[in-house]
């Protein structure tokens, strides 16, 4: 066998060990979910045909043609089965595109389709698009809800002027994507998502609008729109439904995650929180439910983060942030998180509903003084005192 094929041979096997390496939860979590040893995608995962020339003639250094930086802030969706990702895949030239990958179990042996998705361009063509949010939406369709990103034409000049708009598409099949209008909107927005079922007979969203690109500004919180028509998406009303506060871990920004898992006791939400600090944006996840008859009413706010970057997670393109666009609730009641670390990679941790509206139960809320938090915890000390005997 020549050269040429023999790495080509050991490129695979080494592609495979890492496709089909198994995954184990970390031992010692905080109760609330476990995380795992492993990311379950990184660049690496992204085909090998995606990045090689596997010609030897036109690639005699079998160089890769086209690098892949990174795989982040994946949509998430039980399809046939399988636990489906629709993965930001991110190249070397920055541009990010959407792609499925799938896997048996939701927590290892995740692999690409074969194809990156074509998403249709809207009448306006985007630069860039990312980090869609799927709803499989009680009208039948499945919606990825994503941010456009184009350049801001009232800033000529200015190379990193932009603006952020909701894209939104629908499917049947993951494969075959219908492109509709980008949702209209005073503000920018990113960070759009569609709830699953129709309120008052309408499409209902959860909305960021904020004043710039990066800045939510006077955008105050977590929005909700109620559309009529989701083929000309029109926010004309949009209130906050979870504010942001001084000193709190979403003093900058705050996004909704994935949409919501409905559950007995409410609507179970994740989302991102961000502060500003020395070393830029921190970027965190927190958790909230709202009421099953009113989905924009807030029942429970656990007090601070739900899950934060940790060891290696801290490192990458963008330092210091994990952001969730997906999870998937299982029927036994089990709950994959998909989240990324610093822009970099997708991990998973896992949970249940159970668990996790414990959680947003009987976390402490934030009391948003030194004073308050003090307090609290001296209460949980009189309550072991009191009630707990080893
Ligand atoms: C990046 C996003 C980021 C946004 C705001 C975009 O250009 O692609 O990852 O969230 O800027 O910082
Ligand atoms: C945001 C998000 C993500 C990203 C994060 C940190 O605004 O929309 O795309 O993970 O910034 O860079």
């Amino acid at each position: 066998m020549s050269g040429f094929k023999n790495k080509i041979t050991a490129l695979r096997k080494h592609h495979e060990e890492l496709l089909s390496r198994k995954n184990e939860p970390l031992a010692w979590g905080n109760g609330i979910y476990e995380k795992y040893k492993n990311p379950i995608i990184t660049a690496e995962h992204t085909p090998l045909e995606w990045r090689y020339d596997f010609n030897e003639q036109d690639n005699p250094y079998l160089m890769q043609r086209i690098m892949m930086n990174a795989t982040l802030n994946a949509g998430a969706i039980k399809w046939q089965g399988k636990y489906v990702l629709v993965v930001r895949v991110e190249g070397a030239d920055r541009k990010s595109f959407f792609a499925v990958a799938e896997s048996p179990n939701g927590v290892d042996n995740f692999r690409f389709w074969p194809e990156p998705i074509t998403m249709p361009d809207d009448a306006v063509p985007a630069t860039n698009i990312y980090d869609m949010r799927l709803t499989a939406h009680e009208d039948g369709w499945i919606y990825g809800v994503f941010c456009a990103e184009r350049p801001d034409d009232t800033c000529p000049g200015d190379l990193s002027a932009a603006t952020a708009t909701a894209g939104i598409a629908r499917t049947r099949d993951l494969k075959n994507w219908e492109r509709l209008p980008d949702l209209k909107s005073k503000s920018q927005q990113r960070n759009v998502v569609l709830h699953p079922e129709f309120v008052n007979g309408k499409y209902a969203f959860y909305t960021r609008p904020q004043d710039g690109f990066i800045d939510a500004g006077s955008g105050g919180g977590i929005g909700w729109a109620l559309v009529d028509d989701i083929t000309h998406a029109e926010i004309v009303d949009e209130k906050i439904i979870n504010a942001r506060h001084y000193h709190t871990i979403m003093e900058v920004k705050n996004g909704e995650g994935p949409h919501p898992i409905k559950t007995p006791q409410g609507w179970l939400h994740l989302a991102h929180g961000v502060r500003g600090c020395a070393s830029g944006l921190r970027y965190v996840l927190y958790m909230y439910m709202t009421a099953l008859d009113d989905p924009t009413r807030v029942i429970a706010q656990p007090g601070g983060y739900f899950l934060v970057p940790e060891g290696g997670e801290y490192i990458g393109d963008v330092m210091n942030v994990v952001f969730s666009n997906g999870w998937i609730a299982d029927e036994d009641g089990r709950v994959f998180i998909y989240y990324a670390s610093s822009d970099t990679r997708l991990h998973v941790a896992t949970s249940t509903i159970d668990r996790l509206v414990d959680y947003c139960m009987n976390t402490p809320q934030d009391g948003l003084t030194t004073t308050a938090s003090v307090e609290t915890i001296k209460r949980l000390i009189e309550k072991n005192r009191s009630t707990h005997k080893e």
